[in-house]
């Protein structure tokens, strides 16, 4: 079978896809698609049978548009993606949405779109891969060994991202990693040639990759070469810059971005076809002994049945590594780890010892790392200020791959991506760590992470104004607010240390989404709690403090602010209110909550509410509701210390006192 007549397949389909759902972008799959062939069906271990197979290769098509090119491939090669799906491209709950979604798919590994990403993504999986094995790997065993593919095209490679993450993967040494660089010299507003005017290759040669230049991307000998050349580098990681034509055989569409993101038209396919050769005017027919050579569902299951006996052979050698390997994998936390929390909150309980609570986000690493091989942590050049290393973290560096810290560098966004990668890779639970205020820098990441349900822990140290001296730049405002507003997000934003380990607990628990968390720099005191509120803490939100049991005035706080809202709570019952202050370290926590409990804690008789937190209050209404208020920041900070920007922007109780006794 002429191979050049496999990749047209791949165009054909393509094309068809896009010109029946009248959208979509047919330019870089037609341009990608000899690549695809060289990839898809002569180096990459796959088994489309098992998508979830461990030691597959992982595929990324970074420049995500392109989502017709990955459907094509998945349903020829055998995945369980019917020629229907094809048909039903970016239609409703079609499993071919307009870019690729991870969980929605078979083989789909990442949700790709957001240029940069899909690449960031796949630098994670690289060094996932890379640890995992130096976790596991026995001589003779290499149970962990798979290279990690990716397309990405001009845009991702002008994407910011894109330097910090491959800057990284240079330095880390990440040399299964394989980057197919689509370069047709178009993007979306024409030829790049007066905005992207880079020295690719010299620049990926400065970040120390390996990179092959001037490959004819449409030459599968040339393509298999390269390929071969970067398999034999294993110290960096190589990028192949594929010289490719936009909509390659449109006669009319070509190396134009016209083929970028519409349809063809129904002529322009009709021509398509008659260029390439294409015999089969019918819209997406494929001939059986194209099919036959595409289906890579045989080899796959050789592929997998060879690694399911290596695995054996190292069960019956390594058994406890063995077992270790499949739990990591299955993502279930050792035993006794999540109940070595609960003791350690009680404790912190107990103890009563007042402490920032990034601090005690650190104390609690230092409680269950060693229980917990399986984090992975890092920080964006932040580590002493978000306290995300403990005496167990060990430094990955491209010598020494075999830690479980990694420096990121001042790398916000990329590091965000790159665990996200690392999660979506398996074997870690990652957390990552900058100040609640650069979260902004990654915040598309951080919504990735929650669109893919990923197990992600963001550690987000300096929550407030409390920062002090630092300054409206570092300030957080509307940062919190924002990070509540991402469907599927959990934030916490704990009180004192005992709130911090149960925090801890609960993202640890939580496998199908991210955790966002808010932690202080300044000290913040136990609060007094009984065993009962104790345990009320996972509810997300509860009763700290109340003089009486049918409240006529509720404080409802997070964070720093929950002590002083008791504060204020008290000197008001000492007049003969019945006063309440509800903490809610976890509001989406909290609403989730059947409606007993919700309306046990705020009960719906009592209106006259207030919400404190030093931040953008607008979240806050929801719970103080049209007859309470919220004690809110919402101007930027000021430079000053602590202490001075709590009285001046009027969190105290003093203040308090006084707004809540105007709703009295
Ligand atoms: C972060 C981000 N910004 C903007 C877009 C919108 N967008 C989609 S494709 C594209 C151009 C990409 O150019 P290139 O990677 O060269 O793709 P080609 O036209 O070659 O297929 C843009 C700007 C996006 N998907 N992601
Ligand atoms: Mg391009």
């Amino acid at each position: 079978m002429d191979n050049k007549m496999l990749a047209h397949a791949v165009r054909i389909l393509s094309m068809d896809g896009v010109q029946k759902a009248k959208s979509g972008h047919p330019g870089a799959p037609m341009g990608m698609a000899d690549i695809a062939e060289v990839v898809w069906r002569r180096n990459m271990k796959h088994n489309p049978s098992n998508p979830g197979w461990f030691d597959r290769d992982r595929f990324v098509l970074s420049n995500g548009h392109a989502s017709m090119l990955i459907y094509s491939l998945l349903h020829l090669t055998g995945y369980d993606l019917p020629l229907e799906e094809l048909k039903q491209f970016r239609q409703l709950h079609s499993k071919t949405p307009g870019h690729p979604e991870y969980g929605l798919t078979p083989g789909v590994e990442t949700t790709t779109g957001p240029l940069g990403q899909g690449l960031s993504n796949a630098v994670g999986m690289a060094l996932a891969e890379k640890t995992l094995g130096e976790h596991f790997n026995e001589t003779g065993f290499p149970i962990v060994d798979h290279y990690t593919y990716v397309f990405a095209g001009d845009g991702c490679l002008m994407e910011g991202v894109s330097h910090e993450v491959c800057s990284l993967a240079g330095t880390l040494g990440l040399g299964k990693l394989i980057v197919m660089y689509d370069d047709n010299g178009i993007s979306i507003d024409g030829k790049v040639d007066t905005w992207f005017t880079d020295d690719t290759a010299k620049r990926f040669a400065a970040y120390n990759w390996q990179v092959i230049q001037d490959v004819d991307g449409h030459n599968d000998e040339e393509v298999q070469k390269a390929i071969d050349e970067a398999k034999k580098d294993l110290q960096r990681p190589t990028i192949i810059c594929c010289r490719t034509h936009i909509g390659y055989g449109s006669p009319n569409k070509q190396d134009s971005e016209s083929a970028h993101g519409a349809p063809l038209g129904e002529d322009e396919v009709a021509l398509t076809r008659k260029e390439l050769g294409w015999e089969h005017e019918e819209p997406f027919y494929v001939p059986d002994e194209i099919y036959e050579a595409w289906d890579m569902r045989k080899q796959g299951a050789a592929a997998e049945e060879e690694w399911n006996s290596l695995f054996n052979a190292y069960k019956k050698s390594f058994p406890e590594k063995a077992a270790e390997f499949e739990r990591r994998m299955a993502g279930d936390l050792p035993e006794g780890a999540a109940a070595a929390l609960d003791r350690y909150a009680a404790e912190l309980q107990k103890e009563g010892k007042s402490n920032a609570t990034r601090k005690s986000s650190q104390a609690v690493l230092q409680v269950i790392g060693s229980k917990i091989p399986e984090l992975i942590g890092g920080s964006a050049d932040l580590a002493p200020s978000n306290l995300t290393k403990w005496d167990g973290s060990k430094v990955i560096t491209s010598q020494d791959p075999k830690g479980n810290y990694i420096h990121f560098g001042v790398r916000e966004f990329g590091m965000t991506a790159i665990m996200n990668g690392v999660r979506l890779h398996g074997g870690f639970i990652p957390y990552s760590g900058t100040f609640l205020i650069f979260m902004d820098y990654a915040k598309n990441a951080v919504r990735l992470s929650s669109l893919m349900g990923l197990q992600h822990i963001l550690i987000y140290t300096h929550d407030s104004i409390g920062l002090g001296e630092d300054g409206p730049t570092h300030q957080p405002v509307e940062q919190a607010a924002s990070l509540r507003t991402i469907p599927g997000m959990t934030t916490w934003r704990p009180a004192d240390p005992v709130e911090t380990a149960v925090s801890w607990k609960e993202a640890l628990i939580r496998k199908d989404g991210p955790t966002g968390m808010m932690l202080s720099r300044q000290g913040l005191s136990v609060l007094p709690r009984t065993d009962k509120q104790l345990s009320l803490i996972s509810r997300g939100g509860y009763v700290i403090w109340e003089s009486g049991k049918e409240p006529e005035l509720i404080f409802i706080a997070s964070g720093s602010e929950v002590e002083l809202s008791i504060e204020a709570a008290k000197r008001i019952a000492e007049e003969g209110t019945s006063v309440r202050v509800v903490s809610m370290p976890s509001p989406d926590t909290f609403k989730k909550q059947d409606g007993a409990y919700r309306e046990s804690v705020l009960p719906s008789s009592c209106t006259k509410r207030i919400a404190v937190e030093a931040g953008q209050g607008d979240y806050w209404y929801q719970f103080a509701g049209i007859h309470g208020t919220v004690v809110s920041l919402d101007t930027f900070g000021e430079s000053a210390p602590a202490g001075e920007l709590f009285k001046y922007f009027g969190f105290t109780p003093e203040n308090l006192v006084t707004r809540a006794k105007q709703l009295l």
